[in-house]
């Protein structure tokens, strides 16, 4: 005679495992997708910490700066005006940024380690115009992987040190 509640049992135990199977597949998944999909957070002294990704960054007003690359061939690149990324977290630019503020710096990490800091006041266009952007086109097309996706451009800089490349982070710091 066929015993109903082992087959019950045995048909809940493979269900399980299936849903279990189904779960790691899901996370993998997932990992992978995370691990494709860079991302720049906006973070320390912000009013609204921000984690923008390249389909965040193109909804945003684009800006270009004609500069020459690291092999000194001059390029259009594309991209976010670094004050207004700084400015959609409620960092204290314009108006605002007087008094102790002023004493705030923005330090750019890239994902080798990398760090180039600006002062608050190099990248307000209230206080420069020259423009400094988070870069992810050059010439029209998405920088390349080891490049970007996003890279600091700065109008006018001489040298290309501070041209952070794949930049997973800008973090606002208080320097007292
Ligand atoms: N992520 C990252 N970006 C970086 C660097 C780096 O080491 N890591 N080097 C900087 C320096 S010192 C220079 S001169 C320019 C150009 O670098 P390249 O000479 O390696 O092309 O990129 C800048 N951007
Ligand atoms: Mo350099």
């Amino acid at each position: 005679m066929i015993n109903i509640t082992s087959i019950n049992k045995n048909s809940f135990f493979f269900l399980v495992a299936v849903l279990v199977a189904n779960m790691f597949v899901s996370v993998s998944a997932l990992g992978q997708f995370v691990v494709k999909e860079a991302s720049v957070s906006i973070t320390g002294e912000v009013r609204t910490p921000l984690v923008l990704r390249l389909a965040d960054m193109e909804k945003l007003s684009k800006t270009k700066v004609v500069a020459k690359d690291r092999n000194d061939k001059t390029r259009s690149y594309e991209g976010v005006e670094l004050s207004s990324l700084l400015g959609n977290a409620g960092v204290s630019l314009g108006e605002q940024l007087r008094g102790e503020n002023l004493v705030k710096y923005l330090l750019v990490e890239a994902i080798d380690g990398y760090q180039v800091l600006f002062s608050l006041a190099e990248v307000d266009p209230a206080f420069t115009s020259r423009k400094i952007i988070l870069a992810y086109k050059k010439d029209g097309v998405m920088l390349p992987a080891d490049e970007g996706p996003f890279q600091i451009v700065i109008e006018g800089e001489k040298r290309k040190s501070r041209y952070a490349r794949q930049v997973i982070s800008l973090k606002i710091v208080f320097a007292k």
